[in-house]
């Protein structure tokens, strides 16, 4: 470290904040010039964007340096947030808000010959996701940084995030996002962090000189991971934490004794081997296609954090045993389950610690969230693919299952059918790793997502376990939003106003406080102001809508959104038959019907997975009938449908703000939680939803009479499952209605439709056909509501007033104080 006499100079020269304009205008002008090497002659849009970008990085490294000395000299138990997704969006506004330079940062771009506006949308989107799990993870690192809690996120860098969508004769086509093209000034590489990584190969064991039976793991593969440190910047706080995201690269040694060999080619072949492990992000959300290339990705990232999180341990020369006093370790879904193993065998293996006492510290430091109750989406791996990637893991894995086996059949010893339903090995052909019951066994504590879910898990999928434990092992933590990205930022003029009536920005972080505009939902100028704002975000909305579908759609209408990953159980399906019994209704219409009738305007976005062929018959249906509607003289301003295509995280702050209506209508007890609802309705937009996931502690919230709940409940979908499969149930009239017009060809070529309306004329397994009525009848419902125009804005007030409750600072305020036992530390 620097001798004692230099260190003045250090302090004098070191990087300050930003004490005003000038100073940000002095950097950007540098960054140009030196970073960039460009000049006022040829500085454009993107330049600018990456010079104030590099600017404004500048001030969050010192930050995130402050940060992380402060947390080491303070010494206190971390979190570790495990995640293969971080569906972070882009970075800068949220970087100027949150390091409380976003006033400096426009006008000093303002005077420069720039629009911040403009620079904003040169960033590309860092996709690391494919939908809720992942934007999950992104608004709990900016609420773990935005409470003060010591923590840091683990992932993947992937070189391409989710695919681009494109639509092409109304079908999605694929491209790949490489979003690395123009480098990433949000990362921070550190090649001198750098991890040798193995795969496959050998185990074997030996008797050492005390006697101790000593297990080895050969490699037959190595890699490297070196690590990539995005800085999460906290709100209204200088802590800033961090984001280590793992790329794999080739061993240097493995590289070079090929190359000098001769044999250059293999040799390049296997370096770019190593490097395909972080290549790309699996496209598929809730839903387990079991690649060993996946499997490689989530050993490669466990591997490299854990021995990160033990080498930080090892540097305080503590006991083994109070490692769960230091360090917690949340799994974000199966994904991470290795973790659990993995330390198993770095206690056991390399650091001589016994089974009991490893195991004991172990199933202290990690906690587990389920995502999902899904059967398709459960993580099973096949015994021989894991075998041959991690020997040593399966045999540690084997053991963990003897000794849960062993001591499930003490408790319960009549019950023999108990231990083939909970084991971790799936007595199948070929055999299973069941990851979820690995996780559970190897976590203090599992949580649902919310409180639907979570009893769900009990009651269901993780019923036996709950015998086994008892029901302290489970509870619920619903999930959260972060205030700042999806108020803030993606609705400024709302945000300006509610600041404006409570006196300061203190909502952002106590989102509570909305409260105190609950007694102006009635208050003429306020309800004024409010209905200015939502207008100017639909014209917003619909200047987005003319400039990439190229039509345009009335901002007087009432409009409608459902945006998010299409998938069978959220029932897009459900909403594209309702969009066509509306449009035959219209056409059925008199003049003076057509005139009472409410215009809407029915927006989808989503992406479907590239193999599911059902979710990619959805959006060709969605397409199809978007352009017979939109062409129908007859219909006019009364409905317009619109896909917006490649929905992302910067799309939907453009979309969410814009809804009057938006849809929640997954079959009961399908969707865990959801997270656009709370977005939506933070906004200032109603839900039509199912009473499923969130929705229902939205409902309990903002009160019934500002949402329109319709369908069955959870607690009936098995019984008309039953049904279907084992009677006839005629199917719903309205409906039928609607597959006749797709079967005579209203919508072009009706065979791309077959599989598609036989999903529902057959078992009908989400129940479109059950809820379809009442669906029809809610909607009904909302085309009325929406005409009193009074009524409506003052639950939309009320609603937002209410909505406290569901923003990620909770969501992590409870994490931290009943898994994780983290302390927040005060930068002050
Ligand atoms: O997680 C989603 C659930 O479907 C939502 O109900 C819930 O709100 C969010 C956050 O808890 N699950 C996912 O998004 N899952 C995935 O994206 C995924 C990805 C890979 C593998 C399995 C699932």
């Amino acid at each position: 470290s620097i001798p004692s006499e230099s260190r003045q100079l250090w302090q004098k020269f070191g990087v300050k904040e930003f004490g005003g304009k000038e100073e940000f205008q002095q950097e950007f002008i540098r960054h140009v010039e030196t970073t960039l090497a460009r000049s006022i002659y040829n500085c454009d849009d993107l330049a600018a964007y990456q010079a104030a970008s590099q600017a404004i990085r500048d001030r969050l490294i010192v930050a995130w340096n402050k940060t992380q000395q402060k947390h080491t000299t303070k010494d206190r138990k971390r979190v570790y947030y495990l995640s293969l997704e971080f569906l972070m969006g882009r970075a800068m506004d949220n970087a100027m808000l949150n390091a409380g330079i976003k006033d400096i940062t426009k006008s000093g771009v303002a005077d420069l010959g720039f629009k911040i506006e403009d620079l904003l949308e040169q960033e590309p989107d860092a996709a690391l996701g494919n939908g809720g799990l992942g934007r999950l993870a992104a608004c709990f690192i900016d609420s773990i940084a935005s409470t003060n809690y010591p923590g840091w996120g683990y992932g993947l860098r992937y070189q391409y995030g989710i695919f681009k969508q494109r639509i092409v004769d109304g079908y999605q086509v694929e491209s790949p996002d490489y979003w690395l093209t123009f480098s990433n000034p949000w990362e921070i590489p550190r090649y001198e962090i750098q991890i040798d990584i193995m795969f496959y190969g050998y185990t074997r064991k030996y008797t050492n000189d005390d006697g101790k039976v000593v297990h080895v793991w050969e490699g037959g593969e190595q890699v490297q991971a070196v690590a990539y440190d995005v800085p999460v910047p906290g709100y209204g706080t200088e802590t800033t934490n961090n984001l280590r995201l793992w790329a794999s690269k080739p061993t240097r040694e493995f590289d070079f004794e090929k190359f000098n060999a001769g044999d250059y080619e293999s040799s390049v072949r296997e370096s770019q081997k190593a490097e395909t492990i972080s290549a790309v992000l699996y496209p598929n959300d809730n839903f387990y296609s079991g690649k060993e290339l996946r499997l490689k990705q989530q050993y490669f990232w466990v591997a490299a954090s854990l021995n990160d999180i033990v080498r930080r341990f090892k540097k305080t020369h503590r006991p083994w045993k109070e490692f769960p006093d230091q360090v917690a370790i949340q799994l974000n879904d199966t994904h991470p389950t290795l973790a659990v193993v993995e330390l198993q065998r770095i206690l056991i293996d390399m650091e001589g610690v016994e089974w009991d006492a490893a195991w004991n510290i172990v199933t202290n430091t990690f906690g587990y969230t389920n995502h999902t109750v899904l059967p398709e989406a459960l993580e099973k791996w096949p015994v021989p693919l894991f075998t041959n990637l991690l020997p040593r893991h399966m045999e540690i894995i084997y053991e963990i299952n003897l000794f849960f086996l062993q001591k499930v059949e003490k408790m319960f010893p009549k019950e023999r059918d108990l231990l083939a339903r909970v084991s971790i090995i799936e007595e199948s052909t070929p055999q299973q790793v069941r990851m979820a019951y690995l996780a559970i066994i190897g976590s203090h504590k599992v949580n649902g997502v919310a409180e639907l879910h979570s009893e769900l898990i009990k009651t269901t999928i993780f019923k036996d376990f709950v015998t086994i434990y008892g029901p302290d092992k489970f509870m619920n933590v619903t999930n959260g939003i972060t205030p700042r990205r999806w108020l803030h930022q993606a609705n400024p003029k709302l945000s300006d106003l509610i600041a404006s009536k409570v006196g300061s920005y203190d909502f952002l972080k106590d989102l509570n406080l909305l409260k105190k505009i609950e007694p102006l939902a009635h208050d003429p100028k306020f309800q004024d102001e409010w209905v200015t704002i939502k207008k100017f975000n639909k014209a917003r909305l619909a200047a987005h809508i003319k400039q990439s579908n190229g039509f345009e759609v009335n901002v007087n209408a009432l409009f409608d959104v459902q945006v998010k990953r299409i998938h069978e159980y959220k029932r897009q399906q459900m909403n594209i038959f309702g969009v066509i019994h509306r449009y035959l209704s219209i056409k059925a219409m008199t003049k003076e019907e057509k005139k009472e009738a409410t215009p809407r305007v029915c927006i989808f976005g989503g992406k479907s997975a590239p193999g599911y062929y059902m979710a990619k018959t959805i959006i060709k249906l969605i397409n199809a009938v978007s352009e017979v509607v939109n062409a129908d003289a007859d219909v006019g301003d009364l409905l317009k449908v619109v896909f917006i295509a490649d929905y992302n995280v910067s799309k939907a702050e453009i979309i969410v703000p814009a809804s009057d209506i938006s849809q929640h209508i997954s079959t009961a007890g399908t969707e865990a939680s959801g997270t656009s609802n709370m977005k939506f309705v933070l906004n200032g937009g109603l839900i039509l939803g199912t009473v499923d996931g969130a929705n229902i502690e939205i409902t309990r919230e903002v009160g019934e009479n500002n949402i329109f709940l319709f369908g069955h409940l959870a607690e009936s979908v098995e019984d008309l499952r039953h049904k279907h499969r084992f009677s006839d149930v005629p199917l719903d009239p309205n409906l039928e209605k609607v597959f006749n017009a797709i079967e005579s060809g209203t919508f072009g070529d009706p065979n791309i439709y077959v599989s598609l309306i036989s999903s529902v004329t057959g078992s009908d397994y989400y129940l479109v056909s059950d809820d379809f009525q009442s669906y029809l009848d809610a909607q009904k419902l909302v085309d009325q509501d929406f005409k009193n125009k009074d009524t409506w804005v003052s639950r939309s007030i009320t609603a937002v007033a209410n909505m406290g409750f569901f923003s990620s600072d909770r969501a992590i305020d409870e994490y931290a104080e009943s898994i994780w036992n983290v302390e927040p530390i005060s930068m002050e």
